[in-house]
């Protein structure tokens, strides 16, 4: 039964258009996008229409933005972005403190040990003048970046707007712009989506919120008000003041289960889907038990799934070993890793959100700027075989990612093979003819038996991943 139409005998047209105002109401709601239409029943032969599931939405819509894109920004940024991975005389990761055996800047409060005082003293350095919403944006978009996903609040509590909840939060230092606002407004501006990273389970500022699994935890009933009290609506406060299109939850291990519950899972993405239904939501608002509701799995810090996990996935991934800025942390991972890294999310048919962290001014470490602008020049001659494609798989020499209609195939190439021989093995449908994407330089494909290869120039033109651009024929051999 299609839930658009109601019964026959029960719905008159005519009748109903001239109940003016409900009739009104009714068409506006018919002609709003899946949610509301999806929502709208009648009763008897008078119209009434009342709204019995808000929160319905085509979960496949409403993640086709998301699946496409295949590339986003990840972005830590807040009060522990002063210090830069340093305090009082140690540096992280520091062996000598019980857990300081840590490069994630971002726990600096907790990891070194910094007392509530001193951490929140931290509010009157950060300034961040040099902060500029649109040059960032424009940064990600020529990166090839279609999305970006900002820490609103981590887990030492700060809340990086001027949140109404708690006064833990931007307005407590000398900025009084409005951060959040900024980038919201340049994402719209140039096509990008933005998502906010909310900490909902650790909150290491509010008395209720989950600790370090090193530290006394809260009660389940001081977590409630926790819960209540700051999480639900701060997250709230958030839709409402800068309706963005993703949330990014974390949770990690097992204690995260004693806590988010799926009672309060789900009160959670009631809450969003309620507010905005076209929100997405990522699988670690319960790593341990995401349920059906999510709208993609979101894999562990830099891990990689070996084959498609059955439903949208990404990949949250460092440039350095931490994620919030650490100014001595020199792990910067070369862009041609970064770049085989995204092909095989996308030969798997999953997202590679790739992190920055920022300076406490607002400015970007020029590391980051110059990776970003080498993936950006890298996606420009071959994004074609990223964004908006399908997964095929992964081989020994790399993958393969293919266009919707399955017309193309692109042989995503890490391994260059000594021989210049390409093997694929045996294919579902017949290769007609093969280039190298970037170039257009025609190479040859060759049949031996049931099994193809390609043969190639014998050094690869492109290091980090050469495209091969494969035209299929419409049908099987
Ligand atoms: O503890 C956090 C960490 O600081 C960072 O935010 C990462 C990003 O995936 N998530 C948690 C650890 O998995």
């Amino acid at each position: 039964m299609n839930p658009f139409i109601p019964s026959a005998g029960r719905f008159n047209l005519h009748r109903f258009l001239l109940i003016p105002g409900l009739g009104l109401l009714a068409v506006v709601l018919f002609l709003s996008p899946a949610p509301a239409r999806a929502a709208i029943t009648f009763a008897g032969t008078t119209a009434v229409a009342t709204v019995t599931n808000p929160v319905a939405m085509d979960p496949v819509a409403r993640r086709a933005w998301f699946v496409d894109a295949r590339f986003g920004l990840f972005m830590h940024w807040g009060l522990y972005s002063v210090l830069g991975g340093a305090w009082n005389g140690h540096t992280l990761p520091d062996k000598s403190l019980p857990q300081g055996n840590s490069w994630y800047a971002e726990w600096i409060k907790a990891r070194l040990q910094i007392p509530d005082a001193d951490y929140r003293a931290l509010v009157k350095d950060f300034n961040p003048v040099n902060f500029d919403a649109e040059a960032l944006v424009l940064e990600a978009k020529r990166a090839g970046m279609k999305y970006i996903a900002l820490t609103a609040k981590h887990h030492d509590g700060f809340a990086l707007w001027d949140s109404k909840v708690s006064d833990f939060s931007l307005q407590a230092t000398p900025c009084r712009r409005d951060i959040l606002g900024e980038l919201a407004a340049a994402c719209r501006k140039h096509g990008i989506k933005l998502g906010f990273y909310y900490s909902h389970w650790q909150d290491w500022e509010a008395p209720g919120g989950a600790k370090p699994d090193w530290q006394p935890q809260p009660t389940d009933a001081e977590f409630e008000k926790y819960w209540q009290g700051k999480a639900l609506p701060q997250v709230a406060e958030l839709i409402d003041r800068y309706d963005p299109d993703l949330f990014w939850f974390d949770t990690w291990g097992n204690d995260a289960a004693k806590k988010i519950t799926p009672v309060r899972r789900d009160e959670l993405i009631h809450l969003i889907r309620t507010k905005s239904p076209r929100c997405l939501i990522n699988g670690r608002i319960a790593a341990h038990n995401p349920g059906p509701d999510v709208d993609f799995l979101e894999m562990d810090d830099n891990s990689y799934p070996a084959e498609w996990p059955g439903k949208p996935w990404q990949s949250p991934a460092t440039m350095q070993n931490s994620w919030g800025w650490h100014a001595t942390d020199y792990h910067w991972k070369p862009s041609g890793e970064m770049v085989r890294l995204l092909t095989k999310c996308a030969s798997l048919g999953g997202n590679y959100l790739l992190n920055l962290g920022p300076k406490a001014d607002g400015s970007l470490p020029d590391p980051a700027v110059r990776r970003l602008r080498e993936l950006g020049g890298w996606m420009a001659a071959n994004g074609v075989s990223v964004q908006g494609t399908a997964r095929v798989g992964l081989t020994p020499w790399g993958g393969w990612t293919r266009s919707q209609d399955d017309s193309i195939r692109y042989a995503q190439v890490h391994h260059w093979p000594a021989d210049g021989v390409l093997p694929l093995g045996p294919l579902d449908k017949t290769p007609l003819s093969a280039e190298i994407l970037e170039t257009r330089q025609p190479v040859e494909l060759v049949k031996a038996g049931n099994a193809w290869s390609i043969r190639l120039p014998k050094v690869a033109p492109d290091p980090w991943d050469t495209v091969i651009r494969v035209h299929m024929a419409a049908t099987a051999p």
